[in-house]
């Protein structure tokens, strides 16, 4: 993946790994060899219509319908040749249970968005009516991505801050999905926990600093952006609760404005978080994403690093990125597959997409395993730190 910066895209849908592309050029290889056997049973169709000795149209017809229905057989048979078998047993979160239960995989990788921390009481971005996105009307922006983009914040960092006190709320607590992949972690499953999200419950979670990949940064440290100073989250927060809305440096003679140090749009990512995707990526034996809309790049991209045969599972209120496809075909359960591939419907082997809140999804998939005693000990017992990233 050639993406640096981070960016909020839609077309996500359209983007297809090298893999993918790969499959679908055999695909292409396989239906072109199968339109050519269409074009020679068309010139045996035409050569016997062509030819004057035919006396019986009836029999022309026969053979030709023969002939095209062993064209139809073979194509099909192609198809089927050429369509990988599931590594999992059903697409559900069944299927996934089974799979750890019985190919042990032991280099997991989980990617979050802000969905998994909503139930903590900090809201999302694009949830309808509780997203950030819906709220903004008091800050009056003309597109509310503004308040994350870094040109427009070094212009007017006002918007931000304001927004900044819902964003970093204090004694926030880490939710049952949070504790799941602490679980992971536990059982030595986990490989690398990719988040999206600012707010360091993973760490609360106490899910080790090595295992999380805070790919958007986090809200524990800030700098300033004209001398570089850093601050803690304590100096922050004392901030957002002080009557001065914009944090100033304090270092003599700066007075630059001081920015938390999460990635906003247009902004670089971390340079670690592009080594780990190296790292970890070809590795991976099962993807697990939940809360998140896969809108932002080039996080969103990452579904698509892992090897096309390695399962992956999305828990969300909604399908998004690859998932979509997968939920709009069991929507369609009469088209065929064949018709579904035809429409760039692909039906997935190996994806699940369960559809409603994390918490729950997390909490079948543990009982499913056996786990859940477990996991309602850990969510009990409540966040073993109050260390941040
Ligand atoms: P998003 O675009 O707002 O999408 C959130 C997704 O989660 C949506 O598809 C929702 O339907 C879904 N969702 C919401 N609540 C639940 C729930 N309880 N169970 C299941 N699904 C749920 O947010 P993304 O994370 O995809 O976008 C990336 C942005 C959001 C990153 O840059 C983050 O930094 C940013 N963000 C982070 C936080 C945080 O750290 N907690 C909060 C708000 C925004």
């Amino acid at each position: 993946s050639s993406l640096v910066i981070m960016s909020d895209s839609s077309n996500l849908v359209n983007r297809k790994s090298k893999k993918e592309d790969e499959e679908n050029a055999e695909n292409e290889q396989t239906s072109s060899a199968a339109s050519a056997g269409d074009q020679s049973s068309q010139r045996a169709e035409s050569s016997v219509k062509d030819n004057p000795s035919s006396s019986n149209p009836s029999k022309i017809d026969v053979f030709t319908s023969f002939v095209e229905s062993v064209g139809q057989s073979l194509k099909g048979a192609a198809a089927e040749a050429a369509r990988p078998s599931s590594p999992l047993k059903t697409l559900d979160l069944a299927g996934i249970a089974d799979y750890i239960k019985t190919r042990k995989p032991k280099n997991i990788i989980v990617m979050t968005g802000a969905g998994i921390s909503t139930s903590a009481g900090i809201p999302d971005f694009r949830t309808p009516g509780s997203g950030l996105y819906s709220n903004l009307a008091e800050y009056d922006l003309e597109d509310p991505q503004d308040i994350f983009d870094i040109d427009f914040f070094k212009e007017n960092p006002e918007p931000f801050f304001k927004l900044a006190k819902a964003l970093f709320p204090k004694d926030v607590k880490p939710t049952p999905a949070h504790y799941f992949v602490k679980l992971l972690e536990k059982k030595g499953l986990l490989l690398r926990w990719f988040t999206q999200n600012i707010d360091s419950l993973e760490i609360r979670a106490g899910v080790s600093k090595e295992k999380v990949m805070a790919a958007h940064g986090s809200h524990a440290t800030s700098t300033c952006l004209k001398c570089r100073k850093k601050y803690d989250l304590a100096w922050i927060t004392k901030h957002l609760d002080s009557s001065a809305l914009v944090p100033h440096c304090e270092a003599p003679d700066c007075d630059g404005v001081v920015k938390p140090d999460i990635i906003f749009f247009s902004e670089s990512l971390p340079r670690d978080f592009f080594v780990k995707i190296v790292q970890d990526f070809p590795c991976c034996d099962l993807l697990i994403v939940m809360g998140t809309s896969l809108i932002v790049q080039p996080f969103a991209g990452l579904v698509d690093e892992v090897d096309s045969e390695i399962p992956r599972l999305l828990i969300n209120r909604e399908p998004a990125g690859p998932f979509r496809a997968h939920a709009d075909a069991a929507r369609r359960p009469t088209i065929p597959l064949e018709v579904c591939y035809g429409l760039g419907i692909k039906a997935s082997h190996r994806d699940v997409f369960h559809r409603g809140d994390c918490n729950e999804g997390v909490l079948e998939l543990a009982e499913r395993l056996g786990w859940d005693a477990e996991l309602e000990q850990m969510i009990a017992a409540g966040p073993p730190t109050t260390e941040l990233l």
